[in-house]
Parts: structure tokens; sequence; C-alpha cells
């Protein structure tokens, strides 16, 4: 057995967690609930980082980042799914990677600061990142039209899929307004058995 270390409302752990199940490989990796962010959690001798997702291998070796644990994952059967396009869709692949990751990176930054006690949150980082994201989901509602959107499943459109999820944790990410072609996308990733299985708990 493998052991895929999360947290229920994870946007990084679950591009793992869908990931697992759409290589079906849930029989084949253990989930295990990991206790982040809390002084001295016994979880911090399994990965000294405290970060999910964090997958140990059946060799008894452990790998941090989603990308990495994806990737480890995608080529366990020897027919890997989700590696990057050839010719000129690899620049679009990387780029559209990297765009969504920008949005999900700065919506964990906003979601770590609201989880914070109200007398410890900035509300210039939560300005900041509020800021950012409108901005980003702007530039997506345009994005969203690009074939690597609309066609096979992909890490881009997974990344895309977590980070607008998170409308379920964070009440304050309120991105469907004036974004029609993202919300008839999302409602179509979001029903994904895959997508239905690591629902994020509602939060803040
Ligand atoms: N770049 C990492 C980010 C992982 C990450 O930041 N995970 C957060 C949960 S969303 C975490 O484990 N936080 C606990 C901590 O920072 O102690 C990845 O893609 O796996």
């Amino acid at each position: 057995m493998l052991k895929l270390y999360i947290s229920p409302g994870s946007p990084y752990a679950r591009i793992a967690r869908i990931v697992v199940l759409e290589k079906k490989l849930d029989e084949r990796v253990e989930i295990s609930i990991a206790r982040t962010r809390t002084t001295d959690s016994p979880y911090y001798r399994v990965n000294p980082s405290g970060r999910v997702p964090y997958l140990i291998r059946e060799d008894g070796v452990g790998l941090e980042e989603s990308a990495v644990i994806c990737r480890y994952l995608d080529h366990l059967d020897g027919t890997p799914d989700f590696d990057l396009p050839t010719g000129d869709q690899e620049w679009e692949a990387l780029r559209l990677g990297a765009l969504a990751s920008s949005l999900l990176d700065g919506l964990s930054v906003w979601g770590r600061e609201v989880s914070r006690p109200l007398n410890e949150q900035s509300p210039t980082v939560i300005r900041h990142e509020t800021d950012r994201a409108t901005r980003m989901v702007d530039v997506w509602e345009t994005e969203i039209d690009h074939s690597l959107m609309r066609g096979k499943l992909n890490p881009v459109q997974i990344t895309l899929g977590c980070a607008l999820g998170l409308e379920r944790r964070y009440r304050d990410f309120r991105w469907r307004d004036g974004h029609p072609k993202l919300v008839d996308w999302f409602g179509q990733i979001d029903t994904r058995p895959s997508f239905a299985m690591t629902a994020p708990p509602a939060g803040h």
C-alpha cells in the first residue's frame, strides 16, 4: 500500500486525491488525515515540513509537493495520462498551469489568513489576496476558451477546478458574478465523480 497524507480542506491534497481516483488507485492508496498547523503534531515525525499532501511510497520513501506526487501516481501503471503535451501545446500547458497555480497559491494565503484568530489577521494581506483573486478570475474568464481547458482532463484543469472549488471554504471568494463561461466550465468539472468525492468541507 501507498499512504497519502491529506487534510480534508487542502486544495493541494485534493489535487492528489483526484489523481488517485482518476487513475483508479483508491484500493492501492490509503488516505490518512494529518494534523497540520498544530504545535508538536505527531505528523511532524512523518513529514517534518508538516505540509500536505505527502505520499509514502511502497518502498517507504516520502514525497512532497502535489505536482511531484501526481506525477508519481500517474506513472505507477506505466501509462501516464497527465504528462505534458508535446510541441507548442507544451508551453501552453506550462503557461496555463502557472496561471492556475498562481490563483490557487494566492487563495491559500488568503485562506490561511482568515483561519487565524481575528486579532491575528492582517486586513492588508486579505485585501491584497482578494484583489489578486479578482484579477486572476477575470483572466480565467478569457483563458477558459483555450483548447487545453476543454479537452481531456489534465493537470491545469484539475488545479483550476480545485482553486475555484475553494468558494465552499471561503465565503468571501465569490467569483461567479460576471464570469458566465467560468461558471459553465466549473459546473461540468465539479460534477466529475473524482471532484464530487473530494469536495472540501464548507468553511469560513
Ligand atoms: N506547494 C505545495 C503546497 C502544499 C501546502 O501549502 N499545503 C498546505 C495545506 S493547503 C499545508 O500543508 N499547510 C500546513 C502548514 O503550512 O503547516 C504543494 O503543491 O503540495
